[in-house]
């Protein structure tokens, strides 16, 4: 049961700036705040410990290969701290540091933080709750943050080990946090902040650029690597948000608005990356990097001037990729977009409310490819009531498409998403489940939509990643990435897989 904190006599006023340079408004108490030259000396860790991913959408065998990839998340929150005057911080990324849990409490233990900021997704809050755990047993505060508590966010206080969930940008939360526990003040009032006192909504949005560069001093950067990319390799944001609606999209049911950043300060990071990480290989996290189709002019043409040479790559639409644009991206290095194609079945298509077509994929996927840039295709298998023939229709297509890569996740219902809902309503899964989960009642796996959806990704993969027509596209990528053991394990463990299910659906 959630424990009951003592309520403390809280004034309450509303709109008082927190004064941090990062852009950022807190609707909290009005504080007298210190000075921003005031070096500030809370400890403060900010904690990704993401293993106990319960129902992930990936099945083991490509999991377990994919790469370490960094959170820029924590990494812009580091920085809003930093830039209010907080030194003492420390990211914590296990998996790149290869702690468990009880090697993250002896790391915890060392450091004696008095905050601690654990950030985490649904499907990854096992490991969160494991986080925050060994982050109470050092007696500091614990806040959770993230995509999560987007949709959950009070429901998180059931466990004693959680004091507060911040709810929304994380950059403006942690740093009136950490400034009214500074200031021995109650948090209380703090936008977007809850307690089992209060709740102060969600914080709105900021504009990255307005924030700095995420921090990435002190990160094992030697250690992140992606199946996909040469190392060394980096990722970077340049925007957020996304008009669209897919129904299995997570985004859609929390995202508001959009947010750009200029070409010069996109430029600027990449510059950076490659000069001081020697980075060879960005990999952009936006929802859909080619939204505003001006600003990518724009930044190509940047990086075309100032002669930067870095390779990277991109998430985008099939409907968001003219010519043109395909031709400016590969003249400034783009070297792979990753496309959200999702099925090769257009009634799936509809249903997913993708707005795109077989031809659009088609058309889309080969431009990108005689323009120069590689594609990498997101599927999804195993949506509800999806037949063999619409399965058939999915693997078809990844075959017959230019792609040197893809994915194949099974469908998930998020919390949060029109999928659930019409789940729920189908009697495919409890309509309590995700609710039970964050409680922590999480020992079996959300139901999948057809039993057999592990196979059909399985046999997805199979069938696209061993055949002869991959042999040179794989070969040509452990040349570039330099990553012969795991692509080659990649294919021998799909190859030693399971075959017998494929005939079963
Ligand atoms: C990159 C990415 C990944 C990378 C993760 C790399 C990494 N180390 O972060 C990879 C490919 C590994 C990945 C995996 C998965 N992902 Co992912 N991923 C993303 C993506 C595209 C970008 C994340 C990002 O960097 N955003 C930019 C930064 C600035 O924002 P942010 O991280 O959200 O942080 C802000 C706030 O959330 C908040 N915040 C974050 N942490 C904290 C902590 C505290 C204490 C506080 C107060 C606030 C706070 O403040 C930050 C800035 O103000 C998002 C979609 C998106 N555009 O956000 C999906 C997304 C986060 N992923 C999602 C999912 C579902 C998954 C998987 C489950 C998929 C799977 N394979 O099965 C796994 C789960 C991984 C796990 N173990 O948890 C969902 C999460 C939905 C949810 N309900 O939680 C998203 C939103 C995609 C979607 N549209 O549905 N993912
Ligand atoms: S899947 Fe991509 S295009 Fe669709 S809503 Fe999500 S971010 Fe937008």
């Amino acid at each position: 049961m959630p424990k009951q904190l003592v309520v403390l006599n809280n004034p309450k006023a509303t709109g008082a700036s927190c004064g941090t340079g990062t852009g950022a408004t807190a609707a909290g108490p009005d504080r007298a705040r210190t000075p921003r030259w005031r070096k500030r000396n809370l400890r403060i860790a900010l904690v990704r410990h993401h293993d106990l991913c319960l129902n992930t959408r990936q099945i083991s065998q490509i999991q377990r290969r994919a790469g370490v990839l960094p959170h820029l998340g924590l990494g812009y929150i580091h920085t809003a701290l930093k830039s209010a005057g907080f030194h003492n911080v420390i990211q914590v990324d296990t998996p790149a540091l290869g702690l468990d849990g009880e090697g993250l409490r002896k790391l915890l233990a060392d450091f004696q933080p008095d905050l601690v900021g654990v950030s985490t997704t649904t499907p990854g809050l096992p490991g969160a709750l494991e986080a925050a755990a060994a982050a109470k047993s050092t007696g500091a505060k614990v806040i959770l943050g993230g995509p999560h508590t987007e949709v959950y966010a009070a429901e998180n206080l059931y466990h004693d080990s959680i004091d507060y969930v911040g709810v929304g940008e994380g950059i403006t939360i942690m740093v009136d946090l950490a400034e009214a526990l500074e200031q021995g003040e109650d948090p209380d009032g703090i936008r977007g902040l809850v307690s089992r006192t209060f709740d102060g909504g969600a914080a709105p949005m900021v504009n990255l650029e307005d924030v700095g560069w995420p921090e990435r001093e002190g990160l094992p950067m030697d250690r992140y690597y992606s199946i996909m990319a040469p190392r060394p390799f980096a990722t970077m944001i340049s925007s957020r948000g996304c008009p669209f609606k897919c129904s299995f999209c997570f985004k859609q049911a929390v995202d508001k608005k959009s947010m750009y950043r200029s070409p010069e300060d996109v430029v600027g990071e990449m510059t950076l990356l490659r000069d001081r990480y020697g980075t060879r290989e960005i990999m952009f996290y936006d929802d859909v990097f080619t939204l505003h189709r001006g600003r990518v002019y724009e930044i190509c043409e940047l990086i075309r001037s100032t002669g930067l040479k870095v390779r990277w790559e991109a998430p985008t639409r099939v409907d968001l990729v003219p010519d043109k644009l395909l031709n400016a991206m590969a003249g400034a290095g783009c070297k792979r977009l990753r496309f959200g194609i999702e099925h090769g079945d257009s009634e799936i298509l509809q249903r997913m409310n993708k707005e795109s077509n077989v031809g659009k994929i088609e058309k889309a996927v080969t431009s990108a490819f005689e323009a120069g840039i590689k594609g990498f295709g997101y599927f999804i298998v195993g949506w509800l009531g999806e037949t063999r023939q619409q399965l058939q229709a999915t693997v078809d297509l990844a075959c017959r498409l230019p792609l040197d890569y893809a994915s194949f996740y099974t469908a998930t219902p998020l919390p949060g998403t029109p999928l659930h809902t019409e789940c729920v309503e189908a009697g495919a899964i409890p309509a309590d489940y995700w609710d039970r989960f964050v409680r922590g009642e999480f020992s079996e796996r959300l139901n999948h939509l057809v039993p057999d959806a592990e196979a059909r990704a399985r046999y997805a993969y199979r069938s696209f990643f061993l055949r002869w027509q991959m042999a040179k596209p794989l070969l040509g990528h452990a040349v570039t990435t330099g990553q012969w053991r795991n692509t080659a394990s990649g294919v021998i463990s799909l190859a030693k897989s399971n075959n017998n299910t494929d005939r079963d659906f």
